[in-house]
């Protein structure tokens, strides 16, 4: 038990205790929680508040719509994939999103700082991916909604601190007791069995810290055939590595569209998955796209400038097509 709690943590503890409603527990408990002390101490304790919070929020929420259970946050998906980073408190989440996206993600030296859901869009060359920043996930407590977050993800990065690398067990498990599997890439992966098989990276942080290259060592090994990444999330060069890792792990291709005598805008390519056929592009930008269109033509590598194609030509990186309706 931690020894130095405030006379304030003392008093809205003992209002907890005296608390005759659930919005009395409620505001009591959100004041422990603003004023214990943060450190590793009292990480257990924090843990245990924010449990109890929780509980007491589902309960008022049931008690309030009785036809929902619970409290959940969905994020609509943006951009060309979505991906929920999931850590221990404290693994460096926030960090992340707030240094590589235009998200206001809040950065602090004490556990479970981030209490919702936060997306942020990552550019990595012309292509947008969605970060979504998550309260941590722990053995002692985590939010009931984060793993059905992360199961209707395109991918998870597993955030560890490179300090505490038991992070990446803790994940692992507490997601599969959730009936979800990590796996290395989209190959491998299966979004709608029971047990659903998300591709995931995972994501060390604090490599600046003393013995982290033993760390890493010891990381590789724990993660087996998942791709481990050191990321500083002051350092740009780390925010492309990651783009074009999520980009390849989730097999991913580029096209483009052009008007006849016009330039194609390569600013805005339509990100697909390798192995599409052309009128998967054409259904892309419409469902009826598919019926008008006549044939179209492919500017790209290894091909011959203006090529007619049909419907079940194999699109690759690159390319750029022009359609005759
Ligand atoms: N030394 C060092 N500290 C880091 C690094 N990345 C993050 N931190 C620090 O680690 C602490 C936690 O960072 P956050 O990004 O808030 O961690 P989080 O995973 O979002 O934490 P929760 O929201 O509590 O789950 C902060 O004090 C950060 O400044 C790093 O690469 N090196
Ligand atoms: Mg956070």
């Amino acid at each position: 038990m931690p020894a130095n709690l405030t006379p304030q943590y003392k008093s809205a503890e003992a209002r907890y205790k005296s608390a005759q409603s659930i919005q009395e527990k409620i505001d009591a408990l959100e004041e422990m929680y603003r004023t214990i002390p943060k450190h590793k101490g009292t990480e257990k304790l924090c843990a245990d508040i924010k449990q109890r919070l929780s509980k007491a929020r589902q309960q008022q929420e049931q008690a309030g719509r009785s036809t929902k259970k619970g409290v959940s946050f969905h994020v609509p998906r943006e951009g060309a994939a979505q991906i929920t980073l999931a850590g221990l408190p404290n693994s460096g989440k926030s960090s992340i999103v707030s240094g590589f996206t235009n998200a206001a993600a809040t950065v602090a030296d004490y556990p479970f700082t981030t209490q919702r859901p936060l997306p942020g869009m990552l550019s990595w060359e012309n292509v947008q991916f969605q970060l979504i920043d998550l309260p941590a996930l722990s053995r002692d407590f985590f939010e009931p909604y984060i793993p059905s977050l992360i199961r209707v993800s395109d991918m998870v990065m597993v955030v560890v601190d490179l300090e505490n690398i038991e992070g990446f067990e803790v994940v692992h498990d507490i997601l599969l007791d959730n009936k979800i599997e990590l796996v290395p890439s989209f190959k491998d992966a299966d979004y709608h069995s029971r047990i659903v098989r998300i591709p995931a990276i995972v994501c060390a942080t604090k490599k600046d810290c003393p013995d982290s290259a033993i760390s890493l060592e010891l990381l590789r090994e724990v993660s087996g055939n998942l791709e481990v990444l050191t990321i500083e999330s002051r350092n740009p060069a780390d925010a492309h590595r990651l783009g074009r890792t999520i980009f390849e792990h989730l097999d991913l291709v580029r096209v483009y569209t052009k008007a006849p005598g016009k330039e194609a805008n390569m600013n805005t390519p339509i990100v697909i998955r390798k192995g599409s056929t052309l009128m998967d592009v054409t259904s892309e930008i419409h469902k009826d796209f598919s019926e008008d269109m006549k044939y179209a033509r492919v500017w790209g590598s290894g091909k011959f400038d203006g090529q007619r194609i049909q419907r079940d030509y194999i699109i690759e990186e690159g390319d750029i097509f022009e359609f005759k309706v």
